[in-house]
């Protein structure tokens, strides 16, 4: 059965409607209005564990975790208690607090690259300051960005971008001024001969390579071996910053993140998501000497009325406390590892070449017959059956991203319960979209 993409949803469709009359599109971001999938959004009433609900009363397994935030699963208890706490002492102060400095200390403390973080509300903040960031230090306005690879909505991000935006297939967004576009080069990621070419051509006037270390914005796609270190050693070699986007990978596929897997140290990190366990909280950081080039230590100016807020602290420094448990990320690593294998193998046995990866708590899917290593392969994939495969596994309770640009977030939540009820369904699923 493959299901109708409007299937009898009567409270979802009622709610869409009313979030249309007040709000673009009936959304507060791109990806969530199923343009890439068809059919209507789903509207959720709640979430528990690795389970999202809806205000039908369905149940689902969610492999979205609010874009890879919920890494310790959908309303933790501890996490809940510590936010209700920190709540009730006040919301936001905008003034100093403790918990600012307790969760940055946890964060310096995983990432040897990091020795003085800022915090940021939300990822989009984060690159755009560690941009503007690498300017101030090397007095350079060009920036190398990879096609493909998405960093936010700053105007000199949006140019080529990946996720909504190559979703609705428009790489450039309107608005952006020309100018912008300049100071941004584009090259395929993965491709180190084509950044060492944009290097040898424009490298002294390079601020910064700015790079996704697992791209997941464009599917799941991981780097190729010497990608990253090459690209280690052409910001060297030309006096650029690297900036490694740890956004998505950042305490999801390792404890620090990718940097601590791959051994490449960044100039500047950022940070989001898991660092806010689900409340809007991210940060980037750097060396202590680069740091001290931002306001007000230094002359680049950055602030924010909630940056720090102590309740989006409260929640950060529950959730990673989690994620400290003994064996966290090994397990997260087996349990996704061996699920893309098992989505691979049901598959195939419905006759369809699915490409499929993990690392740590971040893995993806892709109808291609070739791996996918960049973003002209991810538009090479067949994203009609993808949306197909979207609404049969929503129709057996499980729960993707509305997108095959989109990369998958595992929790610790999932137990092997959760990772059953995910094979049984895609077996159901790929039988349905194969015939
Ligand atoms: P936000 O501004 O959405 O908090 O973070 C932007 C961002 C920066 N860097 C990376 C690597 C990211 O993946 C993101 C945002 N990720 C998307 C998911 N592809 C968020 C989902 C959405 O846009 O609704």
């Amino acid at each position: 059965m493959t299901a109708h993409p409007d299937s009898p949803r009567p409270r979802s469709n009622a709610a869409y409607e009313r979030a249309c009359r007040v709000l673009v599109a009936g959304v507060n971001s791109p990806v969530r209005a199923f343009g890439a999938v068809g059919g209507t959004p789903v509207f959720v009433d709640r979430a528990e564990g690795p389970d999202i609900f809806d205000v039908d009363g369905r149940r689902y397994v969610d492999l979205v975790g609010s874009w890879g935030s919920a890494i310790v699963g959908h309303a933790p208890p501890a996490v809940v208690e510590a936010v209700c706490r920190a709540a009730k002492s006040g919301l936001s102060f905008g003034a100093c607090c403790a918990a600012e400095s307790e969760l940055a200390e946890i964060i310096v403390s995983a990432l040897p690259s990091m020795e003085v973080a800022r915090f940021v509300n939300s990822g989009t903040e984060a690159t755009m300051s560690a941009i503007r960031l690498a300017r101030a230090a090397t007095g350079r306005s060009k920036i190398v960005k990879f096609i493909g690879c998405y960093h936010g909505h700053a105007d000199s991000l949006l140019v080529a971008a990946g996720s909504g935006a190559a979703t609705y297939g428009v790489p450039d967004s309107a608005g952006v001024p020309a100018a912008f576009a300049e100071c941004t080069i584009l090259v395929p990621y993965n491709d180190f001969n084509a950044v060492e070419q944009a290097m040898s051509k424009l490298g002294g006037e390079v601020a910064a390579i700015l790079v996704e270390p697992i791209a997941g914005n464009m599917g799941y796609v991981e780097p190729l071996e010497g990608f990253l270190t090459g690209l280690r050693a052409l910001c060297d070699r030309y006096g650029s910053l690297l900036i490694f986007d740890e956004v998505m990978t950042g305490f999801r596929t390792a404890w620090g993140g990718f940097q601590t897997v791959c051994g490449v140290r960044p100039d500047i990190t950022c940070l989001g998501k898991v660092i806010g366990g689900g409340m809007p909280v991210a940060a980037y950081g750097a060396r202590r000497e680069l740091m001290s080039l931002v306001s007000p230590w230094g002359s680049m100016y950055q602030a924010g009325t909630l940056s720090g807020n102590p309740v989006g602290m409260a929640a950060g420094i529950a959730t990673l406390r989690l994620c400290q448990s003994s064996g966290f990320y090994d397990e997260l690593h087996r349990k996704s590892t061996q699920l893309s294998s098992d989505l691979r193998a049901a598959a195939a046995n419905a006759g369809i070449t699915l490409q499929a990866g993990a690392w740590g708590g971040l893995l993806g899917i892709a109808f291609s017959e070739r791996p996918v290593r960049n973003f002209a392969d991810a538009q090479a994939c067949d994203h009609k059956l993808y949306a197909r495969f979207f609404h049969a596994m929503l129709e057996r309770g499980v729960w993707l991203p509305p997108s095959g640009y989109e990369a998958m977030f595992l929790s610790a939540a999932h137990d092997d319960h959760a990772i059953t009820a995910i094979i049984n369904a895609a077996k159901d699923a790929f039988r349905s979209i194969a015939s």
